[in-house]
């Protein structure tokens, strides 16, 4: 049976169901959520209905397994709090259908996989960075969602399914094919448009609490206030203009999560909670701008009267994607898409990124329409979505040992 594109989209969306929120497409489904987690069982179920080998591993990623040893192909299905239907979705299905296809052709083995907490509820790439030993379960089961929740609490629902790790032997390279997120195909105009992905920029994220004095916003003068917001608005003010010197046009940094505490009108605020992420290519310029948030941040406590404390620094170095297998998705490309794909960087984050430091592993980008992600209203034309899968599959089967 040869690649099934119209199963495939039916999966999509029926994959898209689980967590189904917000305007057009939208996704909750969070890792280790009641959404997550029933996904986990309706594509397991459909791993087992391809005659896969099912495998959970302890973090709760989800294997297809086929053959002794196999390329995987797949990617995440967790969301962010509000995330789209394709973000990981995508190649999580795409994954699916290839191995289903290779299996019922009677191909060279493929394996699929769906990696937990690529969406950082708990870490950055939780799931695939603990399978490929860049951290230490133990060290991540200490990690807390913006809840309080710890992710050894959150796993542990899914004990009952879960076996060892899988050995990283198993398989002769990774494919992960991905919307781009961005509005770089969509600017190049190459029509239908794919990209091949050359490497994954590097990210850094921390958590910093301010601590000043919860008071009355009506009886207490400026000059004697302890205000936990006044503190991060001079600390955002004065990191902007300190990164002048260090970043270019291709570092992106972002203050996303801000917890003000108690958050009512009519009380300063005693205490702020926030992230601070950033990202660039070079892994020389993450340091220097993780030295000058940490000083930044003890500086203007300091200056606002407040108490700082900086949580663990989380994070992934630049990866580069293996050269044969970008061959290998640029020559698929080239025969199904003549002239219309182009290399290209990520700016977000894959877990291609972990897997390339343990086999090799490569990225294939179809378009994100206006360039929206991590938002209800991401989307991709379905043709686009088809032409990548064929590509995708022609370029494993090459790969597939
Ligand atoms: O943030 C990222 O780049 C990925 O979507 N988690
Ligand atoms: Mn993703
Ligand atoms: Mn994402």
């Amino acid at each position: 049976m040869p690649l099934d594109p119209q199963r495939f989209t039916g999966d999509l969306h029926v994959l898209r169901s689980f967590g189904a929120s917000g305007v057009g497409k939208g996704v909750v489904r969070q890792a280790y959520s009641d959404a997550d987690y029933a996904a986990r069982q309706w594509l397991a179920q459909r791993m087992k209905d391809a005659g896969l080998e099912l495998h959970f591993d302890p973090l709760g990623n989800l294997f297809g397994l086929a053959g002794e040893k196999s390329l995987l192909v797949g990617s995440h299905s967790d969301s962010q709090p509000e995330g789209g239907w394709l973000d990981g979705a995508l190649g999580v299905a795409a994954g699916l259908e290839i191995a289903r296809a290779a299996k019922e052709d009677g191909r060279p083995p493929i394996s699929c996989v769906s990696f937990q907490d690529e969406e950082g509820r708990f870490g950055v790439l939780t799931g695939s960075d603990v399978w490929t030993g860049k951290l230490a379960l133990a060290e991540a089961d200490g990690f807390t969602d913006t809840q309080g929740n710890t992710l050894a609490d959150m796993r542990a629902q899914m004990a009952d399914l879960a076996g060892g790790f899988l050995p990283h032997d198993r398989f002769c390279g990774f494919l992960e094919m991905h919307i781009e997120q961005g509005p770089y195909l969509e600017e190049a105009g190459l029509g239908l448009g794919l990209g091949v992905v050359t490497d994954i920029v590097g990210i850094r994220d921390v958590r910093i609490t301010f601590e000043g004095r919860q008071n009355h916003a009506g009886t207490t003068p400026m000059h004697l206030r302890r205000d936990a917001f006044q503190a991060l608005s001079a600390f955002n003010t004065a990191l902007s203009s300190r990164f002048e010197n260090v970043v270019t046009p291709a570092t992106v940094w972002t203050i996303g999560h801000v917890a003000l505490h108690p958050n009512a009108s009519s009380v300063v605020p005693g205490r702020v909670e926030f992230s601070v992420q950033w990202r660039d290519a070079d892994a020389d310029r993450l340091a220097r701008m993780e030295t000058l948030i940490k000083a930044t941040a003890q500086e203007i406590a300091a200056d606002h009267g407040v108490a700082s404390e900086l949580g663990p620094v989380k994070g992934l170095d630049p990866e580069a994607m293996d050269a044969r297998f970008q061959a290998e998705l640029g020559a698929a490309a080239e025969i199904l898409a003549p002239g219309k794909w182009q290399k290209m960087p990520s700016g977000a984050l894959h877990d291609a990124a972990n897997l390339a430091a343990v086999m090799p592993a490569a990225m294939l980008f179809v378009p994100s329409i206006g360039g929206i992600s991590h938002a209800f209203d991401e989307d991709t034309a379905e043709a686009d979505l088809v032409l990548g899968l064929q590509v995708l599959d022609r370029a494993a089967r090459v790969l597939a040992v």
